[in-house]
């Protein structure tokens, strides 16, 4: 027996560019899953986030939801992100398995299929994290927005940034709410 989760989840990872690839060339969808006991046997036989070579990312999205802003349960939502900067302080990968669980236990959330995926990219500078939902309806951010700093163990002095999609295609991207 197996015991189900309420969705498929799929992890998908952005290999780093080694010349001028296209975004779509580098991103790929590694495995499916629907139970617990498939996410345990999966995240145990990846890479753990602070073994991904620069410029890499995971993400771990819903059903079959693309990991970008384009896919049409994306573009009218956003992102809440924060960058963990001392990448040699925090527990990343303990941090990521809490954003794992968070998701796919669906605690994350009380509205149902608000959360679409969480993105991990490793950065020269930086960790980030990022949670993207559905929608921006300020209500239902504020709520997964708490949340989520609490996932991350984060201090009331730290802030999460949250990012529409439509306005993140741009070099100065910023956010619309912090918390
Ligand atoms: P990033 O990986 O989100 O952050 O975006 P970074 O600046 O810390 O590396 C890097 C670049 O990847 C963007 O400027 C885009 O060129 C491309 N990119 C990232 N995302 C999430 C998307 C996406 O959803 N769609 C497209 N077309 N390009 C993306």
């Amino acid at each position: 027996f197996k015991h189900p989760l309420n969705s498929k989840w799929t992890l998908w990872y952005t290999k780093p560019a080694s010349g001028k690839e296209a975004w779509s060339d580098l991103l790929k969808p590694i495995i499916s899953f629907e139970s617990v006991e498939e996410f345990w046997g999966i995240f145990n036989s990846v890479p753990q986030p602070n073994e991904l070579p620069l410029k890499g990312d995971y993400h771990l999205f819903r059903d079959d939801i693309k990991p970008e802003w384009e896919d049409e349960r994306n573009t009218e939502g956003g992102r809440w992100s924060f960058e963990f900067k001392a990448k040699n302080s925090v527990d990343i990968n303990e941090l990521w398995l809490r954003g794992l669980m968070s998701v796919i236990g669906e605690t994350i959330q009380d509205d149902e299929n608000e959360v679409n995926g969480i993105v991990l990219n490793n950065r020269k500078f930086a960790y980030r994290i990022s949670l993207w939902t559905k929608t921006t309806t300020k209500g239902k951010l504020f709520q997964i927005g708490e949340r989520f700093k609490k996932v991350l163990k984060l201090n009331d002095a730290d802030s999460i940034e949250f990012y529409t999609h439509k306005g993140s295609d741009s070099r100065d991207a910023k956010p619309i709410l912090m918390i």
